[in-house]
């Protein structure tokens, strides 16, 4: 399964990964999927709001599902085990417990949630969050893709039914379990293979508009210019600046300028800073104190800065009971990324999440790496929390 699905949207220069939602190479990967779950007698249904389910109800199975999967998405010249990871290792653990003769008495699905990274409209979990009801169908339909795209046109012109909302499988579900790959090296440090999560930090994603005047890059004096990249270079370090003395996190890893010549001093710069701290009120303060940091350089630069809130997602914390009954010893960390299984978590649905030690930590890039026998255990524990969970 590893192997097919390496290739799909793989970049031949860079080694990562461009599976942005119902874009070409995502679809060949939900086609995939597909076929894996007709292969194993799964029943396949789709949402609204592009997400895929792969349902396993043996003979004798009642009440509510039990859920696992994750995403196929992944962010731009991503890695190629976050998402897809866990939507192999369900299908995996699917295999392992009918070569342990295990039967489960509680449906169980395998989902993939669609744009979990918000890579194209810049909301991320947008699958899950419509699914769950947390983002409305109003707010999905304002979203647009850097081509000015909304999610239905996407939808659409990938041969799939939009129809945007609260998912009707959703209320069918006792719980999630999605495996991960760890996204650090808390595993690492610890010498074990496979963790659990206790929580997901409060996270955000803010855009910052810089306007100034736009002028000669030779003629213009630089006493006499208003230049907006000044003010945002200035942002982006106030930032890393109060990030790190608060030991959260800020990033600006995406910028805008227009327009964007080299001999011209531009009129202006879009920027969009993702944060990140350990608690809700951290994080209001630490994006206040920039904000009003980046307000002051623009009195000094005569430019204009304005920041607009994209998305707000607070702590989630979760289920301690489920997590507690999967645990068996293993680590119980934290985690800066955020998840689906954080979205239906905020929703109400008891959710937990296995991680697979990451050696290197490193994520949201080609380098993103698992060792086979971690993954491999990952599924032995994602299989036996199955069997606990559907007995
Ligand atoms: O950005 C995140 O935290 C997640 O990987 N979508
Ligand atoms: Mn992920
Ligand atoms: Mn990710």
């Amino acid at each position: 399964m590893w192997t097919a699905l390496a290739a799909l949207g793989r970049s031949a220069s860079s080694g990562g990964y461009f599976r942005q939602p119902f874009a070409t190479a995502e679809r060949e990967c939900h086609a995939w999927f597909a076929e894996q779950a007709a292969a194993r007698g799964l029943r396949l249904e789709h949402d609204g709001n592009g997400n895929t389910v792969a349902w396993w109800e043996p003979e004798g199975a009642t009440g509510k599902a039990v859920l696992t999967g994750s995403h196929l998405d992944s962010v731009l010249d991503g890695g190629a085990y976050d998402g897809p990871l866990g939507v192999v290792s369900a299908l995996a653990a699917v295999d392992l417990l009918r070569d342990r003769g295990f039967t489960p008495g509680k449906p169980v699905g395998v989902a993939v949630f669609a744009e979990e990274e918000g890579s194209r409209f810049g909301l991320a979990c947008l699958g899950s969050r419509l699914a769950a009801g947390t983002t409305t169908p109003e707010r999905a339909r304002e979203l647009r893709d850097p081509a000015g795209v909304g999610i239905e046109d996407a939808m659409v012109a990938a041969g799939l039914e939009p129809d945007l909302g609260p998912s009707r499988w959703l209320q069918d579900v006792a719980c999630y379990l999605e495996l991960h790959v760890e996204q650090g090296r808390d595993l690492v440090h610890r010498d074990e293979a496979v963790g659990l999560a206790s929580s997901i930090w409060p996270h955000g994603r803010y855009r910052f508009d810089f306007t100034g005047q736009a002028n000669h890059a030779g003629t213009t004096a630089m006493p006499d210019r208003h230049d907006p990249m000044l003010t945002y270079a200035m942002t982006a370090l106030a930032a890393a600046k109060q990030a790190r003395l608060s030991g959260n996190r800020a990033t600006f890893g995406r910028i805008d300028v227009g327009p964007n010549a080299t001999n011209a001093v531009p009129s202006r710069v879009t920027a969009w800073m993702d944060a990140r701290c350990a608690s809700d009120d951290a994080l209001a303060e630490l994006v206040a104190t920039i904000e009003k940091q980046a307000t002051e350089r623009a009195g000094r630069d005569g430019t204009e800065v304005e920041v607009r809130v994209e998305s707000v997602t607070p702590e989630v914390v979760f289920d301690a009971e489920l997590t507690g009954r999967l645990a068996h010893g293993r680590p119980v960390i934290p985690t800066q990324a955020g998840h689906d299984a954080g979205v239906l978590a905020d929703a109400g649905i008891p959710s937990a999440m296995l991680f697979v030690r990451n050696p290197t930590g490193i994520s949201h890039a080609p380098d993103e790496h698992a060792e086979t026998a971690d993954c491999l255990a990952g599924v032995e524990a994602l299989a036996d929390a199955l069997t606990e969970l559907t007995r």
